[in-house]
């Protein structure tokens, strides 16, 4: 399979990649990095990446102009992106030829060609891995990027799914010439507005006598410290630096109503949880969606209900 995503690179004049919406820096990094990595080995090739721009991710990269036109003839490439509805731009499927390459569970199987692995740490990984295997040259842009959204998605190489090959790739990238530890310090520090909100977690964090522990955001609160939905991303882990904290979700209500729940847990498996109501994503990090203060309660008691039973699902930390 990975000759074939070569022998379709090197096919086609026009690529086109796309990752999902509200970005993380491995979404960036997988598509912008994969970006660089072909206008490096081919420069007569034309690669554009597309999506909404993030203002607190434009240290890390800016989207091209990409017309209806360029599709017509164009390979089109999504990174880190589980789920069509998920895909950012939604002209994913206009191209000639449609490429996957994901990290996550390979729910939605989409694309001619559907690489998942489900083994690595980030999407930036497996594009390093890929690169590699191709033998391109890599470049200090492309370096920066990879490295930054394996950075990201590992939570700084602290996260279970960092493994040895991880850690291999992270330090081929860092033999490039680029500021890892300004991008370390990036990742790790937040507004004035972020630690007020980190605050009123810690502060309003509710939690059982098994660790299982949750807190509301809504609206009124958002708007108090002048954030929004996206923002709250920044201290989505957070409750998780409490040691006595084991599984939390975070319900952020949104605009329209409804709430946002961000799952997180330390040891218990929890996307079974997040499939009931609307979601998905990693056994230890998955996102759903509720749709009333009562659902909200159901979320938090199916996670409870997994302290209680005897048996149930737990990731190693290996
Ligand atoms: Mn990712």
């Amino acid at each position: 399979m990975i000759k074939q995503i070569l022998e379709k690179i090197e096919a086609y004049h026009i690529i086109i990649i796309h990752r999902h919406q509200r970005p993380d820096p491995d979404a960036l990094g997988s598509q912008v990095g994969l970006a660089e990595l072909i206008r490096h080995n081919y420069p007569e090739k034309i690669v554009k990446v597309t999506g909404t721009d993030v203002p607190n991710l434009s240290w890390l990269a800016q989207m091209d102009q990409v017309a209806d036109q360029d599709y017509e003839a164009a390979l089109v490439i999504v990174t880190d992106t589980a789920n069509r509805p998920r895909i950012d731009d939604d002209r994913y499927d206009q191209g000639q030829y449609l490429i996957k390459i994901d990290h996550h569970p390979n729910e939605d199987p989409y694309g001619d060609i559907c690489y998942v692995d489900t083994t690595a740490s980030s999407a930036s990984e497996i594009i390093t891995q890929l690169a590699l295997s191709f033998d391109w040259q890599l470049s200090d842009t492309a370096a920066r990027l990879l490295y930054t959204g394996i950075v990201g998605d590992t939570g700084r190489f602290l996260y279970p799914a960092t493994t040895s090959r991880t850690l291999e790739i992270a330090a081929h990238l860092r033999t490039y010439e680029f500021d890892f530890a300004a991008i370390s310090r990036q990742m790790d520090s937040f507004s004035l507005p972020i630690a007020k909100l980190q605050s009123y977690v810690f502060d309003q964090l509710q939690m059982d006598a098994n660790g299982v522990a949750y807190v509301t955001l809504t609206q009124e609160t958002l708007k108090a410290f002048g954030l929004t939905d996206a923002d709250t991303a920044a201290i989505v882990g957070s409750p998780g630096k409490i040691d006595c904290v084991q599984t939390w979700a975070i319900f952020v209500e949104q605009p329209e109503g409804h709430y946002r729940v961000r799952l997180r847990s330390k040891e218990k498996v929890i996307n079974q949880i997040a499939k009931l109501h609307d979601g998905g994503g990693h056994p230890l990090a998955s996102g759903a969606n509720s749709y009333s203060l009562a659902e909200n309660q159901t979320i938090y008691q199916e996670l409870q209900a997994l302290f209680q039973e005897k048996e149930t699902k737990t990731l190693s930390k290996d």
